[in-house]
C-alpha cells in the first residue's frame, strides 16, 4: 500500500494548467452528458491544436511523397520530413539524427530490433534477459525471435511493490547474455526502472541494452545519450503525437551492423533482379512511403512539450499523483499497485477495489464522464505475479487536475455505494 505521508510532501504544479487545456479541443467535449474527465493517457494521450493544425496544413499545402518527385510539392513535403526528424532528435538530445528512425510506434521499434538484430546476432545457449513487468510488446517479439534462434528468455523478478528486484542482477547477467531489454516506465503500475545502471551492467558483460521509452518519452525529461542504452523506442501518440508514428534511436555503429528489417521503396542504394545494396541511415529501415503527415504531427508535438518545459511536465504529474494518491486512500478497500515512493513512479496509478471487477468499476466511472482503463494492461505476466487478474488503472498528463482527482474520487465512491460496499 501506498505511504500517504511521503507523497504529500509533492511540490505543487508549476503549469498554468488552465492555459494548457485550452489547447486541446477535445477535452472540451462531453461523456455520457457529463464533462469528459480523461485518465487513460497511458493508452493513449490527446492533440493540442499546434499537433492537429500541423496535420491539417500538411495536407493542405504540402502534401506529396518524400525523396522521389523533382517538383516543387515533393521538396516541400521532403524538407518537412526531414526537419521533423530533426526537431524530435533534438527533443531527446540525440545529436546524430541519422540514428532517429521512424517506425509506427514501439511495438514496431521492438520487432524491428528482434528481427533484424536477434536473428542475425543470437543463437543457441544465448540469453535475452526481460523482466516480469513487460508489456507484451518487450516479450512476443523476443519469444518469437527465441523461438527462432534457440535462444534462451531470463527474467528479472519484481518485488511487493512491483519494483524490479536487481539483487541477483550481477548473477543473472554472464557472458551468455546478448540483451537486456527493459521498460522504462511500467505502463501498468508506473514504476520507474534504473535502466541507466542496469545498461552500464549490461555492458559490462558484452551485452546490448534496448529502453522501451513508450512511457518515458511523454513523461520524463529523456536526455537519450544519458540513458547510455543501446536502442529506445517510443510512441508518438503517448506523447500529444498522431497515432501510426513512433521512433527507434539506436547507436550508429550498432545499427550499421544490422541487416534491413523491410525491404522495398526508399531504403535502397542501388538494386538489381538478385541482390541490392542498401542506403544509409536511417532509410535502410525506413522501406516505402513514410508517415509523412505523422511525422510532421510529432515534431509539432515534441516542439509543444518542449515548449511547455518536460521538467514542469513532470513536476506537475507528480503532484497530481499525490494528490490522487492521498484522495484515493480515503476511500475503504481501495488498494494501490506499485512502488510507495513518489520519485520511482511515473503518471499512472494501478488499482483494485473490493472484489469488484476492475471492468465493472470502468463501466461506472464511465457513466460518470471518467475515462479509465481497466485490464490486464497488455502485461498478463505481471498480472499473474500481482496475484491479480487485472487492474483499474487512472493515468495522467500534463492537462489533467486536482478537480479531474476529485471526479474520479466521487466516481468510485458512487461505485463503491452501487456495489453495495
Ligand atoms: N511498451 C509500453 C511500456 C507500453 O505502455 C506500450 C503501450 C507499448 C510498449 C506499445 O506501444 P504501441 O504504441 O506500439 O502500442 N501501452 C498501452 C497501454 O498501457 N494501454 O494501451 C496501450
Amino acid at each position: 500500500m501506498m505511504n500517504n505521508a511521503t507523497l504529500l510532501e509533492a511540490p505543487a504544479s508549476p503549469l498554468d494548467v488552465k492555459r494548457i487545456r485550452d489547447d486541446f479541443p477535445i477535452l472540451r467535449e462531453t461523456s455520457n452528458g457529463k464533462q469528459i474527465v480523461y485518465l487513460d493517457n497511458a493508452a493513449s494521450t490527446q492533440k493540442p491544436t499546434a499537433v492537429i493544425d500541423a496535420i491539417a496544413e500538411h495536407y493542405r499545402h504540402n502534401n506529396a511523397n518524400v525523396h522521389r518527385g523533382i517538383h516543387e510539392l515533393s521538396n516541400r513535403a521532403s524538407d518537412a520530413y526531414d526537419g521533423a526528424r530533426t526537431r524530435v532528435a533534438k527533443l531527446f538530445g540525440i545529436a546524430d539524427e541519422a540514428e532517429l528512425i521512424w517506425t509506427r510506434g514501439t511495438t514496431e521499434s521492438l520487432n524491428l530490433i528482434a528481427y533484424s538484430w536477434g536473428l542475425a546476432n543470437l543463437k543457441r545457449g544465448d540469453e535475452i534477459l526481460l523482466s516480469e513487468l513487460e508489456h507484451h510488446s518487450n516479450l512476443v517479439p523476443w519469444q518469437l525471435v527465441a523461438q527462432r534462434t534457440g535462444a534462451k528468455l531470463r527474467f528479472l523478478r519484481i518485488d511487493d511493490q512491483g519494483r524490479l528486484d536487481l539483487e541477483p542482477l550481477d548473477q543473472v547477467l554472464t557472458e551468455r547474455t546478448k540483451l537486456v531489454s527493459l521498460s522504462h516506465v511500467s505502463n501498468a503500475l508506473g514504476t520507474v526502472n534504473p535502466v541507466k545502471e542496469i545498461a552500464a551492467k549490461a555492458h559490462a558483460v558484452g551485452a546490448l541494452m534496448v529502453v522501451d521509452g513508450a512511457q518515458s518519452a511523454p513523461h520524463l525529461p529523456v536526455d537519450v545519450p544519458s540513458l547510455g542504452c543501446d536502442f529506445y523506442a517510443f510512441s508518438g501518440h503517448k506523447m500529444c503525437g498522431p497515432t501510426g508514428i513512433g521512433g527507434l534511436w539506436g547507436r550508429r555503429e550498432v545499427l550499421e551492423a544490422m541487416p534491413p528489417f523491410h525491404g522495398g521503396g526508399d531504403m535502397i542504394e542501388w538494386v538489381d533482379l538478385e541482390q541490392s545494396t542498401y542506403a544509409a541511415l536511417p532509410h535502410r529501415f525506413e522501406a516505402g512511403t513514410p508517415n509523412i503527415a505523422g511525422a510532421v504531427g510529432l515534431a509539432a508535438a515534441a516542439d509543444y512539450l518542449a515548449g511547455i518545459g518536460r521538467e514542469a511536465i513532470l513536476a506537475h504529474e507528480r503532484s497530481l499523483i499525490a494528490y490522487a494518491v492521498e484522495r484515493m486512500g480515503e476511500i475503504p478497500d481501495l488498494r494501490i499497485l506499485g512502488p510507495s515512493n513518489l520519485s520511482e513512479r511515473s503518471g499512472v496509478v494501478s488499482f483494485t477495489l473490493a472484489d469488484v471487477h476492475p471492468h465493472d468499476l470502468a463501466t461506472i466511472l464511465d457513466s460518470e464522464g471518467v475515462a479509465i482503463r481497466a485490464g490486464h494492461h497488455c502485461c498478463q505476466p505481471l498480472m499473474k505475479c500481482l496475484g491479480v487478474g487485472s487492474t483499474a488503472r487512472a493515468s495522467f498528463y500534463l492537462y489533467n487536475t486536482p478537480a479531474e482527482v476529485d471526479a474520479l474520487v466521487d466516481a468510485l465512491h458512487k461505485a463503491r455505494g452501487l456495489f453495495g460496499y
